[in-house]
């Protein structure tokens, strides 16, 4: 694997370091990172030193990871807080002190050892092969995840999952004879302040030959406990399991009778006197609905399931919950159950992987949208609830890391708006083209804010409107196809019909979703009077002719949309034409022929959804475009 792309840390943006005689003082492994780094900057590690990293900061005030700026001096209680410290300087070294709102940062990477026929090696992955593996083996050269590691650790990230939550054969091993491999990677994050947990099978006492995986039978505990001690042995720093049990197919406590309590808590008590932890996915939902059983409502699912077990799982149990009801669509409410687990310990998780929003061949800055449900923007605020914030990556081996460049952007500022929920989107999307383009002109930087401020919004604009979500291709999720889930058992639908779409989900006459919201949201998003318009067809069903709180009718507002959507596409595209010669040669060219894809879908999207909602309406556009 060849390293061709240092992202958002290039060496120039190490200039102000690497001309500095610097004083480190301190000892641990992580200050001899802080050493290396500065070293390899071109810095002088020097005792007389003017710029000064030093131990000795208030513990009580900054935690493990915080530290303190105080002119040339950057102080911390703990290494880690002084690898932080260093990262800071970087951005530039405003005075005062920080310390990340949320105590575990992590990335979730669904790379698989092998390759899996269908999905690949890196579910829902736009970026090539793993970083970890390749032909079923681990990768020798260990160059590359160490890069990585740097990267991630310089956006904050504390905490990676390495492998799959659907854990296939092969990788139901790396708990046990295939340890050796996770340990090796444990090493090269560790250097960088990010421990390492593993996805595991909750029938992984089968796969080694016990005939159950009954969360009350003793030798299911044994098991658990004698593998998990293993684990330990072998990586003292080891941070815990992740879990997708009863869910899409996976293992799960149901097969036994039990709750999804008891299936957490044996974990969680195999890893307790270990200070591990046990992530326990909430997406649990019937992937085998009827879809003529208008009664069932997926977006329901996670709530009625988890709700009746808050207060039963133990300490180190952290249930992790998708932002939405649904599954990382470009809108969706925030999850009713975020709100509604007081006595459970709680991670909400993003998907910077684009799966759902333009899968890295569209440009979607997704900050401002993780922002708005951070902060609570129409809805409850997610960073009132979570304890932890995680995110599906959207890296792998190809030479830009993430495949389309500007997608680095989305992995950036998750680890940053996760270390400060309250950050403001845009200035972190200025931090990072000011880092990975440090002698940019105001040219790039003015385009690429044109460009990416605002894309979300476009791709929303394009794709389903009024957050009735889905409308994608079956399978792999590419490009519109409006009934492409409309009569399968997944339970995504929009139920549009001659005379309006949406789906009804309030108290009154639909599924009852909307009263799993605590007051003021239950009754805000009962009445499509109150309803934000970006959730209206998630809310309810309403006819062509409704008139939405913007002044514009539901029909109207799909047109006008989805032209303005493809219009601002074919503007992004102008406009990276005017920074060719600014940025390297392989980049400008790497996104221009992407940019191309995305104005290609784009238009696809608009003429397929506008002609879908014409033909069923019959109602034509007021301003007389082209339909097909
Ligand atoms: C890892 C969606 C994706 C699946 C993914 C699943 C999950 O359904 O399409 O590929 O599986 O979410 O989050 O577990």
């Amino acid at each position: 694997m060849k390293i061709v792309d240092a992202a958002w840390l290039p060496s120039e943006a190490w200039r102000p370091i690497g001309s500095r005689r610097v004083r480190v003082t301190g000892s641990g492994a992580l200050v001899d990172t802080v050493r290396d780094e500065i070293r390899a900057a071109g810095g002088s590690l020097d005792p007389d030193g003017d710029l000064v990293f030093t131990l000795g900061g208030d513990p009580d005030r900054l935690g493990e990871e915080g530290f303190e700026v105080d002119g040339d001096v950057v102080r911390a209680a703990a290494p880690h807080g002084l690898l932080h410290g260093l990262f800071h300087m970087l951005r530039g070294g405003t005075a005062g002190t920080q310390k990340p709102a949320l105590a575990r940062r992590m990335l979730d990477h669904w790379d698989n050892v092998d390759v899996h026929p269908v999905m690949g090696q890196v579910e829902r992955g736009y970026s090539g092969g793993s970083l970890f593996w390749q032909d079923g083996e681990p990768r020798r050269d260990l160059t590359r995840v160490r890069a990585y590691a740097r990267l991630l650790a310089a956006s904050g990230i504390n905490a990676v999952a390495l492998n799959n939550v659907n854990v296939h054969a092969t990788e139901a091993h790396l708990l046990t004879d295939r340890l050796g491999e996770v340990a090796e990677l444990a090493g090269v994050f560790r250097r960088y302040g990010i421990r390492v947990h593993l996805s595991v099978s909750f029938a992984a006492p089968v796969h080694h030959g016990l005939g159950t995986a009954d969360p009350l039978e003793d030798e299911v505990r044994e098991w658990w406990s004698k593998a998990t001690a293993n684990v330990y042995a072998t990586i003292p720093d080891f941070g815990g399991y992740l879990v997708k049990a009863d869910s899409e197919g996976q293992p799960g406590p149901f097969s036994y009778g039990r709750s999804h309590a008891d299936g957490a808590n044996l974990l969680a008590a195999a890893l307790a006197q270990y200070g591990g932890v046990v992530h326990w996915r909430a997406f649990v939902y019937n992937h085998r609905q009827d879809w003529r059983d208008r009664s069932v409502d997926r977006a329901r699912a996670a709530y009625d399931h988890f709700t009746p077990l808050d207060g039963t799982f133990a300490d180190n149990v952290v249930l992790q919950v998708k932002h939405g009801p649904l599954d990382f669509q470009p809108r969706e409410p925030v999850s009713p159950l975020i709100t509604a687990l007081p006595g459970t310990r709680l991670a909400v998780e993003f998907q910077v992987t684009q799966e759902y929003t333009g899968q890295q061949r569209h440009v979607c800055y997704l900050a401002p949208m993780w922002s708005e449900l951070l902060r609570g923007t129409g809805g409850p605020a997610i960073a009132e609830h979570a304890a932890e914030l995680v995110a599906v990556a959207n890296t792998g081996d190809d030479p830009f890391w993430t495949g389309h460049p500007l997608a680095q952007a989305n992995l950036y500022a998750f680890g940053r708006l996760a270390w400060d929920p309250a950050a403001d989107p845009l200035a972190v999307l200025d931090e990072w083209i000011t880092l990975t383009f440090p002698a940019a002109p105001g040219l790039l930087r003015d385009t690429l804010h044109e460009i990416m401020d605002g894309s979300w919004r476009s791709y929303e604009r394009y794709t389903a409107p009024l957050g009735v979500g889905f409308m994608v291709r079956p399978g792999h999720h590419y490009g519109p196809d409006v009934d492409g889930y409309e009569y399968t058992p997944w339970g995504t639908y929009h139920f549009a019909d001659r005379d309006g779409v949406g789906v009804d989900r309030t108290v009154a006459t639909g599924t009852g979703f909307a009263g799993q919201y605590p007051s003021p949201w239950s009754q805000t998003y009962e009445s499509p009077g109150s309803c934000p318009d970006e959730l209206a067809l998630f809310f309810h069903h309403l006819p062509y002719g409704h008139v939405l709180h913007s002044g514009r009718t539901v029909i109207q507002h799909i047109y006008d949309t989805h032209f303005a959507g493809a219009r601002e596409a074919a503007a992004m595209r102008e406009a990276w034409r005017r920074v060719s010669g600014v940025v390297a040669l392989d980049r400008y060219e790497r996104v221009a022929a992407l940019l191309d894809e995305q104005v290609r879908s784009a238009e696809e999207w608009r003429d397929q959804v506008n002609a879908y909602f014409f033909r069923k309406s019959g109602v034509p556009d007021w301003e007389g475009r082209r339909i097909y």
